[in-house]
């Protein structure tokens, strides 16, 4: 089954072009295999967000569902898309709109966020993103980016559904998985790989903090809506995030001027 209304798309900024092109390419590949419309995200080369820039996921799914998407599949850079990989319709379920898979501390895990686009899960993303600056109870912290968040909201959420763990493999080598991510977790074994990953990640959140420093000694104002600055740069610069390609019908002018209201808390 193919499904021309749906999709796929990355983010890799900060020097993870370049280290996860081959895991963009197998999200590419899937893509093509069930007809879905793809887009990987790979400007600003350098984000200001640093290591936060994995926020820029949630502003542009939000965007790509107010867009008209019937689904949108985010998949992190790090995260390798297999062959055996079926299409989503294998899964979608009645009732649910956002399928994630649990990591190994048994909390949610956002490197692979599959949603059919309803009022519900708009405003559930709404509410994350709004609630960015906000601390998250010490269970549901992993120290950085949004996934803290996504755990402490998915909680209680009778639309989320937690999809087997083939979806998002984070720990088990052995497991003939689906789509396999190289996080933090035991798949990432090879000493140079983690040398690689940690420099790049070293290497982006130093320049935030260079870029803030210099903002300082300049007395400029901090800009605290650069999520909002960012997220506008890439709608600008791809255009499915604000205008469906293939949809076939686009949400109700209606529905989308309330959130946009909604999106001036960013
Ligand atoms: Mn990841």
């Amino acid at each position: 089954m193919t499904d021309n209304n749906t999709l796929v798309f990355s983010i890799a900024l900060n020097g993870y072009q370049w280290r996860y092109r081959n895991h963009l390419r197998s999200h590419a590949q899937f893509a093509k295999k069930f007809n879905y419309h793809y887009q990987v995200v790979t400007k600003p080369f350098f984000s200001k967000l640093g290591i936060e820039c994995c926020w820029l996921k949630l502003t542009l799914m939000h965007n790509a569902l107010l867009a008209g998407y019937k689904h949108v599949i985010f998949l992190d850079a790090d995260a390798i898309v297999q062959e055996n990989c079926p299409s989503i319709s294998s899964i979608l379920e009645t009732g649910k709109d956002l399928y994630m898979v649990k990591g190994y501390s048994n909390r949610f895990n956002s490197g692979v966020m599959i949603v059919r686009n309803s009022r519900k899960v708009r405003y559930w993303l709404l509410k994350v993103i709004n609630n960015r600056e906000n601390r998250v109870k010490p269970d549901n912290d992993v120290g950085w980016g949004e996934n803290s968040h996504i755990i402490e909201f998915s909680k209680g959420c009778s639309f989320i559904k937690e999809l087997p763990q083939v979806w998002n493999n984070t720990y088990d080598i052995n497991l003939t998985d689906y789509i396999r991510h190289h996080n933090f977790g035991p798949l990432r074994n090879g000493r140079l790989d983690n040398l690689l990953h940690k420099t790049i990640f070293c290497v982006a959140d130093r320049l935030v903090r260079i870029n803030n420093f210099f903002t300082k000694i300049q007395c400029k104002p901090v800009r605290k809506d650069l999520l909002l600055i960012e997220t506008k740069q890439i709608i600008a610069l791809y255009p499915c995030f604000s205008k469906c390609v293939l949809a076939l019908a686009p949400l109700k002018k209606s529905i989308i001027s309330t959130s946009l209201k909604a999106f001036k808390h960013y």
